[in-house]
Order: structure tokens, then sequence, then C-alpha cells
């Protein structure tokens, strides 16, 4: 978080215009201070207030934070930390809340010595919440007063004051998201949830509620509450849920080098992926980096050394290499760094140099003992490696066959596609379709011009519990990646170079409305979250949205994606006479539309609804796959009617 006042240097009537136009500045264009105004924006705006009650329980004065969704959809954070100071501000001329309120990024310019380091991606400060709000409600409690102000759309509407007496102490911040700004103003319980639940397990020690409020008349508030003693352990154990254990505990470390305190957990189970999870001051770094280098090399290297010493790999005829280490490994790091530098894609890859190397000596140090004292665990890691290092070489001949196999016939593009012929892949779309029938209506109902279609024969191998090597073999999934242009099971490094390969930018989905059409959804989904996550992070899969329902009466027809569409419709057709001369044709299959319905209802740019896939929480997500697609069968059906929960899907 910067701790930059706006206009410091300037006079002080010019640095009042100055703190005007920047609050004006985030209504202007909030997009640029809190990502977008959909969902993520609306949820972000939680998060950066809560940030705040982190940082406060960060360096040592706040050990509860309550949030509370209430029934208009307004927030409340209460925290019990020291309170945000209220007495004058020298500099400012102004109560200190009122600038912590009003000015951008005020943040943390009154306790110098304070350890901030949260903060969001954006790390705008609480001052983006009060201009983004149409009512905010600081109330402080201090030296044994309650102190309040309030504000609309960023302006405060009067002085900071004093409104009773108070035995308390901390921070309240109440606000209703300007609906203006936002084109979504309804809370997701879950989302916040995740995201708190993983706060909680970021930073061991903190308690934090969730209260939702949004409940029928005269029924109990519900209430979740998130605490971990444990930290990462307690993490990497709640993500490894549904996986079989190698080791009985995590491995854990925690430290300190060269004023970066680093802490990781991980954990070997009996798959094959790698889930390795990253934060840099409480932000997920999907991209990774130097934190992440720094841990991968000191795996490899103690694990090596360990494995050379005791003579492990005396019968080892091939290289073993840095991803046999990490194979079949869930893990989470965070570190919190003063000044990060974040770059790469979507901003989210630290670049710190120095980083590298503290995380690489605490994990060196921790690591080396541990083998020493757990000879047992040591030797069951050692033999995973090799293990996997055995799959790998047989996985990378089967690979190699196809891609010979690939590029000896004609375009190379499988045959059962039926491609576009437009080729700039940002115009272009393929369907994933259900069944050789559905996948026939399509092509028919398509515009060729920019719709590729391809065919899937019902359900696809299901990645999390496969053998790598079985994967590239599974004629399907070599279909589904040859077609998109891309290469599967490319280390994460060469993510941009094999999406800049990628022949649509928009692949979606389609199966039929049913528990089966569900099932095969999450198979596809699953294997790009572990094959391509890419596709994932960068936005590119999408749902159809095929109708539930044909209603219809004489020549009046109509499309239904809901209940209430569907009684809607009736209604209106029956024109107050009897409902019961409506026809209601419920849709389970795609098979069941012509090439027409199907274009116009589920294809059609300008009619159809598409849902797109985004990983709010890769954490989150991991935890779900596994548990979806893993050996324990109760949880998975639950999941797979509650559809999609695993992924946010935004409209
Ligand atoms: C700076 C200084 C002090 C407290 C805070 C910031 C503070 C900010 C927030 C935001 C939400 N909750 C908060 N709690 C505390 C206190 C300095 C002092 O008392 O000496």
């Amino acid at each position: 978080m910067s701790t930059e006042i706006a206009g410091d240097k300037s006079n002080y009537s010019a640095e009042n215009i100055q703190v005007l136009e920047g609050l004006e500045a985030v209504r202007k264009r909030p997009a640029m201070y809190i990502g977008d105004v959909g969902f993520r924006g609306l949820h972000h705006l939680v998060y950066e207030v809560v940030d705040n009650s982190i940082d406060e329980a960060l360096a040592g004065y706040c050990k509860n934070i309550d949030v509370i969704i209430h029934k208009n959809n307004s927030i409340t954070v209460t925290d019990d930390g020291r309170g945000i100071p209220t007495g004058i501000h020298a500099k400012e001329g102004r109560s200190a809340l009122e600038v912590v309120m009003t000015v951008l990024h005020a943040g943390g310019k009154f306790d110098k010595d304070t350890y901030k380091v949260s903060g969001g991606l954006h790390g705008v400060g609480v001052s983006c919440v009060n201009a983004l709000s149409t009512t905010l409600i600081a109330s402080v409690h201090r030296d044994g007063k309650e102190y309040r102000q309030e504000y609309s759309c960023g302006k405060p509407l009067y002085d900071v004051k004093e409104v009773g007496l108070s035995d308390k102490r901390g921070t309240i911040i109440h606000f209703m998201p300007d609906a203006s700004i936002f084109i979504h103003t309804e809370y997701k319980f879950d989302t916040l949830a995740a995201r708190m639940r993983e706060l909680a397990y970021l930073n061991r020690g903190i308690r934090i509620s969730l209260t939702d409020e949004r409940v029928e008349e005269g029924a109990q508030v519900l209430t979740e509450n998130y605490y971990s003693e444990g930290g990462l352990r307690e993490f990497v154990t709640y993500l490894d849920g549904t996986r079989e254990k190698l080791i009985p505990e995590p491995i854990y470390v925690e430290g300190e080098k060269g004023g970066v305190p680093v802490e990781l957990a991980f954990q070997y189970n009996t798959g094959y992926a790698e889930n390795l999870h990253s934060y840099v001051n409480n932000i997920n770094t999907i991209e990774g980096g130097t934190h992440v280098a720094g841990f991968r090399r000191a795996l490899t290297r103690v694990l090596k050394s360990y494995a050379d010493k005791e003579g492990l790999l005396k019968n080892v005829k091939f290289e073993i290499s840095g991803e046999d280490f990490r194979e079949g490994m869930t893990g989470v790091i965070s570190v919190k760094v003063q000044e990060p530098q974040f770059e790469g894609q979507t901003k989210t890859k630290l670049g710190n140099n120095e980083v590298m190397g503290a995380v690489d000596q605490c994990v060196g140090d921790v690591l080396g003992n541990y083998l020493e004292e757990h000879p047992k665990e040591a030797r069951t890691i050692v033999n995973k490696v090799i293990l996997a290092a055995t799959a790998r070489h047989a996985a990378r001949k089967a690979r190699e066959m196809v891609q010979r196999k690939g590029a000896m016939s004609g375009s190379g593009l499988p045959g059962k596609l039926s491609d576009c012929s437009e080729t700039d892949p940002s115009l272009c779309e393929v369907y994933l379709v259900e069944g050789d029938s559905a996948g026939g209506t399509a092509k028919q109902g398509r515009n060729r011009a920019y719709q590729a279609i391809l065919p899937l024969r019902g359900k696809i191998l299901n990645v999390e519990k496969a053998l790598e090597h079985k994967i590239y073999e599974n004629e399907e999934i070599k279909n589904i990646f040859t077609a998109l242009g891309v290469t599967i099971g490319t280390p994460e490094d060469d993510k941009a170079l094999n999406l800049a390969k990628l022949r649509y930018h928009k692949v979606i989905i389609m199966t039929d409305a049913d528990v089966d059409g569900s099932h095969i959804r999450t198979l596809i989904l699953t294997l790009f979250f572990r094959y391509m996550k890419a596709l994932l992070e960068f936005g590119y899969i999408y749902i159809a949205q095929p109708p539930l329902y044909l209603v219809k009466k004489g020549k009046d027809e109509e499309y239904c994606w809901t209940e209430a569409q569907r009684e809607d419709a009736v209604m209106r057709m029956a024109k107050g006479g009897n409902p019961d001369s409506v026809g209601i044709q419920r849709y389970k299959g795609l098979g069941e539309m012509n090439a027409e319905q199907l274009w116009s209802t589920t294809m059609n740019p300008e009619t159809r609804t598409l849902k797109q896939v985004t990983l709010e929480s890769a954490a989150e997500a991991d935890h779900i796959f596994s548990m979806l697609m893993g050996d324990e069968v109760p949880p998975r059906r639950e999941f797979i009617e509650a559809n999609a929960k695993y992924a946010k899907i935004d409209a």
C-alpha cells in the first residue's frame, strides 16, 4: 500500500483541490482503481476495508474482525484495533480520520512504524470504498469515546464529532455500494466466505466472522467463523482434505530472512498434480515469482542432496528434474514484502529478487533438518519423486508419439473439428459440444465464419485420477488440445508463449442441462484447471446457456432459462385465461432443439448468454476440484448438483 498523500508537497489550498479531484477520479474511472464494476469490484470493496483491519492485526493491536452483509446488501466491518486516529492531523489541518477516508492512498500515513503489508491487489485504500459508496459511516472507539463521521459519495457530511462515551476500542466501517456505479449490488456469501477463510489461514491467530442477514423474516442469521491456530499447515490440510496423504503432517516452515517473513507448508499426496498456491502480502500471486522460485530451488536441492547422500538414487538411470520433486505436492507459500514489485500479464508475479534467497534459505534450513529427523517420511518422499520421474519419461515418450503423428496428418487438426474460416483468434470461438448428434446440430446452426465445433464423445477421462501419460494418450483430450492449438502439460513458465498459439479466444463448453451434462462440464473444467490453468486465469473459458423451457401457445413461442421467466411467459400468453392452455416443453438435452433453435437461443452472439468462468480463488478451486473428481464419492454427489461452485461464473 502506498503511503504517499496526494499533493503532499504543495500548499494547503492546492492540496485540497487535488483531494477533491482524487475521489472524483475514482468515481469517474472506478475500474482503474478497483479492477472492474462487476461482481469482482463489488466484493473488492469489502476486501479493501478488511485489509486495513488485517494490517492493524498484523501490527499486533487487533484480534477480531467481524463482517456483516445486511439485508440491503450494505456492509459493516468491525475490528477491535486501536481505532483510526481522530485528532487533528498537523499538516492537513483536519481530523486524521477524515484524511484517511477522503484522500487516496492516505492509509498508512500516520504510523510509519506500523508494519503495513496487507492490501488488495490494487492497494487503493479505504477512501476508494468511500468514493464508491452512496453512504459510508465511520465510527471510531478510542480513548473512552466514540467518534463518528458520515460521507456521501466520498464527501463528508459533517466534521468528525464525538457521539458519546465508550469503553470499547476499534473501528467500524459501514458502507452502501453505489448502485449507479456497480453492475451488480448483491453480495455473494460464498465469495466473501472463501476470501475470509483464506485470510484466516494466511494470518493465523486472527478471528474473522462473516454474517449474512439476508435471511427470511424471523429466521436465524447465518454466521461463519474463521480462525486458524496452525496457519498454513491447516490451510494445506484443508486444501488436500479429500486426497490421500503420504506423510502424517505437512512440512512447515516459518522464518524470516533479511526482513522478509516467510511462511510455508506442503504435503505430498498420492496424486500427480502440483498444487502450489503463493501469496505476497495476502495477495494470491497466480503467476508465481521469486518466492515460488526460491521454494522450488531449495526443495530440489535439499531433496536431491539427501537422496544422493543416502544412496537412494543408485539405480535411477535417468535425469530427475525439478518438476518431479513437486508431483503430488500441495503447498502454500506466503511472504510479506515491504515494497513488492508485481510483474507479469496480470501483475500477480513477484519480481523482488531478494525474496528468492530469503525463501531458499528458510526452506533449506528447515527441510534439511526435517529429512534428517524423519527418515521414514524422507524415504517415502524420495520414492515418490523417483516414481514421478519414471512416469514423466513414459509420458514424454507418449507425448512425442502423439505430436509426431499429429505432424504427419495434413493440417494437424482433429478430423472431428469443424473449423471456422476466420483465422484471427480474437474473433474466433470453438464450441466443445457434448455428443456427436448435438455436435451435428451445432454444426448446421453455427456461423461458420467464426464459430468452430468440436463434438466430444460423452465423458472424457477424469484427469484427477488418471496417470499423466494416460492423459496424453487419450484421444478425446488430444483432440481438444490439438484443436485449441496449445500444447498440453507445458510448464507454467511458458504460459504466455503457449497462449499465443491459442486458436480461439472463446472456448465455449456446451453440454445438456442435466446431471450428466453438468458432470461432463466439470470433467472438462478439471482438465483445463489441471493442465492449462492459464486458459481459466485469462478468462478464455465460457459456458453456453441453453434454455430450460419452451413456452408455446398457438404461434407464440418463448424460450425460458429460469422458473420465474417460465411462469411469467405462461401468464402473459394465457392473457388472463386458463394457464393450462399454454404448452410447456422442458429441454433437457441439446438434441431436442433443431439447428435454428440452437443458434437463436444458445449460439447467436446477439441473443445468447455466455457465462465466463473465472478463477477467483485458485486455492478454493483446487480444494473443490479435488473433492469433485477425487476418490471420495459422497462429497462429490453434493457438488455435482450444485454445479459450477468451484469456479465463480460471472454472467
Ligand atoms: C494508523 C494509526 C493508528 C491506527 C490505524 C492506522 C488504524 C487504521 C484502521 C483501519 C481499520 N481499522 C484500523 N485500525 C487502526 C493508531 C495509531 C495510534 O493509536 O497511536
